[in-house]
């Protein structure tokens, strides 16, 4: 079953949109099964935007990641990776569809409230560097099958 990564950035946790957030991922129908919560290293922080080493933005990136906690998750269900991206909203939240998470809530492009892995490699490599094996709870939600 496909999996993906999602941390809701520092701006989020400071807005009080945890439980917003989280809601929109639940009432979709996909399944949680990963979550902590929990402030970023350095290190950490560096390794999760690695491709972005290069731009202008990184150390601005890696300073506001690391300043105050973050929740991180992992959901699964079918296409999961490319419907949370939908569910997220584009990365300028000027220009998010309303109906997206940054398009509800977000104006700044540097704090756009929610990570969310880009393809289910990328997932697969963020999964592995934010959890361990064991943190993550392999269940289904005993619901009618054609709900989901
Ligand atoms: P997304 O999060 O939508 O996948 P990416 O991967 O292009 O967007 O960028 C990663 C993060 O870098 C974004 N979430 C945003 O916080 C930040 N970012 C991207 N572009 C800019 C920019 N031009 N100025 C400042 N921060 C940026």
């Amino acid at each position: 079953m496909e999996r993906t990564f999602l941390a809701i950035k520092p701006d989020g946790v400071q807005r009080g949109l945890v439980g917003e957030i989280i809601r929109r991922f639940e009432t979709k129908g996909f399944t949680l099964v990963g979550l902590k919560f929990l402030k970023v290293s350095r290190e950490l922080a560096e390794q999760h935007y690695d491709v972005h080493r290069e731009r202008p933005f990184f150390a601005g990136l890696v300073e506001f990641i690391t300043s105050s906690p973050v929740v991180a998750m992992v959901w699964e269900g079918d296409g999961v990776v490319a419907s949370a991206r939908k569910i997220i909203g584009a990365t300028n939240p000027l220009t998010s569809e309303p109906g997206t998470i940054r398009g509800d809530f977000g104006i700044n492009i540097g704090r756009n409230l929610i990570h969310g892995s880009d393809a289910p490699e990328t997932a697969q490599k963020e999964i592995a560097l934010w959890f361990k094996d064991e943190e993550l709870v392999n269940w289904q939600p005993h619901l009618t099958p054609w709900l989901h």
